[in-house]
């Protein structure tokens, strides 16, 4: 596993020096509602690696990413969703990325959103 990154807040959360609500941790992943949710449910989820971008994965991720992939209708389950999610990766500056470490937003709940 690769070392965190002090200076990434998500690390932080990882290491317990950040509060999170969480919702789901193993020995890979960690998922926890987001601070500033667009919809009723928005949880991320995350990899307890320090992986900054979806742009910095190789082949020897691809099972952390289904991993990260099938927690999502786990967690929209366990969150009382019942009419489906929307899944989202913001992947660097263009892609509108403002936190540098992998996550994966899960967002449910009846629409309409604030935003998205
Ligand atoms: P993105 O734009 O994809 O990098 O989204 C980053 C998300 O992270 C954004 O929706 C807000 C959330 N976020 C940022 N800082 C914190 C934090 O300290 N705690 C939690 N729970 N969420 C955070």
């Amino acid at each position: 596993m690769s070392s965190a990154d002090p200076n990434c807040i998500f690390c932080k959360i990882v290491a317990g020096q950040i509060p999170a609500k969480k919702v789901f941790e193993d020995d890979q992943l960690l998922a926890f509602h987001d601070i500033a949710p667009w919809a009723p449910v928005h949880v991320l989820v995350i990899p307890k690696q320090h992986i900054a971008t979806l742009a910095d994965v190789g082949p020897e991720h691809d099972a952390l990413l289904g991993r990260m992939l099938g927690l999502a209708p786990q967690l929209m389950k366990q969150l009382g969703v019942t009419g489906g999610f929307r899944t989202v990766i913001n992947t660097g500056p263009d892609g509108g990325q403002e936190v540098y470490h992998l996550h994966m937003h899960v967002m449910g709940g009846p629409r309409p959103w604030a935003k998205g």
